[in-house]
């Protein structure tokens, strides 16, 4: 290991945080112990057709039943952070009334664990997994779902409180809400633009209510947070037609979320390029005040830019398909970017998490950013010394690193970088078949191997930065 001083061409600060992330239903399995009933995602994945090879999180890498191995491979790695998410149906299995205590017990001894290994502890309370009995009752597009959301948040403020580093409300709304009930390619698989701009809304609203009751409880002890998935949307030319159908993207895909939260108001273009969809009636007096509650600092969750057109006036005709851009679909062509993709077909382009972190630098002074996903899914292979090579992946992460650094360089209060992911997982609509960790899953075996750049990350993490390759 190569600590010399000359030998780092990004340094980091001081007291930068280096993490990993993860997400409950991608990891844990133990599906249905100690009380913890079906999500959306149980239903969803356990329905013929919806995941890729049948696959299912009922067992995934284990984790329930592996915490200390899991946190012993952070050791390792010498990671500062551990962001995680609670899954809502083990800790309130109806979505509603008291705590089960077997699915609190769960998480603490997560949360002990990492402080005895000092690793601060970063906990999201909704990636995703929705207990189906909310969703039974209307999910997400009804209103009393923000309301059981910020129920749900009191009772984890209650019981892990401070313990808790950072706590996150929601994970990716903008995924949640537009693949969930837009297009239907994630849980619950419901595909009307309607529903998709109601759950947007009512995402809004519940984290402005988790916010409230995390913050009456916990003071300013825990950093509270909200993790988006900005889409880094590039129109093909300068064309106005082309940067108009750019702006269409970013009013449904990024400020649909960030200007609720941070400015307490629904953007102007947004009402009236959805205007065929919904008046917003459902946008009730105060809901917008609540949603801008204020949050300590914003995750950032970056893959892979956008590249889009307008579509020719001649050629704008209804769209009949589901579609996750509610009022843009019809006017708006997604081009593929040139360049090398991962395992995924996402394109690979540092430079636009770059151009991301300086908007934010300049449209949200004052709130400090945190990269709380970054990563890439690649078939990795082993040699015959059983090492696992992912040469590609050290590449993907090298370069987005050297983005963050050019970003805090440039004046982005870029706090810390959590990598997506520990493990391989369960990758949602695609199961097992993409493999996003650092630490390679034998799924037969539960075996946990470090790939090359598990090693290639404890080293970044040792020197503080990277070195030229
Ligand atoms: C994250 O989602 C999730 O938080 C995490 O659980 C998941 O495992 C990980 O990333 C890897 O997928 O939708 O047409 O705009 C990222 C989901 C994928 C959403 C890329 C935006 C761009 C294509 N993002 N997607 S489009």
């Amino acid at each position: 290991l190569d600590t010399r001083p000359d030998a780092i061409t990004h340094r980091f600060p001081p007291d930068f945080r280096w993490g990993t992330a993860t997400a409950a239903y991608q990891i844990e399995g133990a599906a249905a112990e100690d009380g913890r009933t079906p999500s959306i995602w149980d239903t969803f994945s356990r329905t013929p057709g919806k995941v890729r090879n049948g696959d299912t999180g009922d067992i995934a890498a284990d984790h329930y039943h592996r915490v200390s191995e899991d946190i012993a491979l952070m050791r390792r790695l010498g990671v500062t952070d551990y962001r995680f998410s609670i899954a809502w149906p083990r800790v309130q299995p109806t979505g509603r009334g008291p705590a089960v205590q077997k699915g609190l017990d769960f998480y603490r001894r997560l949360v002990d664990e990492l402080l005895e290994a000092g690793i601060r502890p970063v906990a999201t309370l909704y990636h995703w997994d929705l207990p189906q009995e909310l969703e039974d009752a209307g999910g997400w597009p009804h209103r009393e779902t923000a309301y059981r959301f910020g129920e749900y948040a009191q009772i984890m403020a209650d019981a892990l409180g401070d313990r808790v580093a950072t706590w996150t409300t929601l994970n990716e709304p903008w995924c949640a809400a537009f693949l969930g009930y837009g297009n239907g390619v994630h849980a619950p698989g419901r595909t009307s633009n309607l529903a998709s701009l109601r759950a947007a809304h009512h995402f809004n609203l519940g984290h402005g209510l988790a916010v409230q009751a995390l913050r009456t409880t916990l003071g300013t002890r825990s950093e509270i947070s909200l993790t988006l998935n900005l889409h880094a949307v590039r129109p093909d030319s300068q064309d106005p037609a082309d940067v108009d159908a750019a702006r269409r993207i970013d009013a449904v895909g990024n400020r649909v979320f960030l200007d609720p939260v941070f400015r307490g108001a629904l953007p102007q273009d947004l009402i009236e390029d959805t205007a065929a969809v919904t008046d917003w009636a459902f946008v009730q007096d105060g809901d917008l005040q609540i949603a801008s509650t204020r949050i300590d600092s914003l995750g950032i969750n970056y893959y892979s830019p956008s590249l889009v057109a307008a579509v020719a006036p001649e050629a704008v005709v209804p769209f009949t398909e589901p579609s996750p851009w509610a009022g843009a679909e019809q006017y708006v062509r997604f081009l593929p970017a040139p360049g090398p993709r991962t395992a995924m077909d996402w394109p690979i382009d540092a430079d636009a998490l770059h151009e991301l972190l300086l908007r934010l630098r300049d449209d949200l002074p004052g709130t400090p950013l945190v990269i709380t996903e970054n990563g890439a899914a690649y078939d990795d292979y082993a040699d015959p010394q059983g090492e696992v090579k992912d040469p590609e992946r050290v590449a993907y992460l090298h370069a987005h690193l050297a983005a963050v650094h050019r970003a805090i360089e440039d004046g982005a209060d870029v706090r810390g970088y959590f990598l997506w992911s520990l493990l391989d997982n369960f990758e949602w609509a695609y199961g097992y078949s993409k493999r996003f960790g650092i630490v390679h899953v034998d799924f037969a075996t539960q075996r946990r191997t470090f790939k090359d750049s598990a090693r290639w990350y404890a080293e970044v993490i040792a020197r503080g930065g990277l070195t030229a390759e």
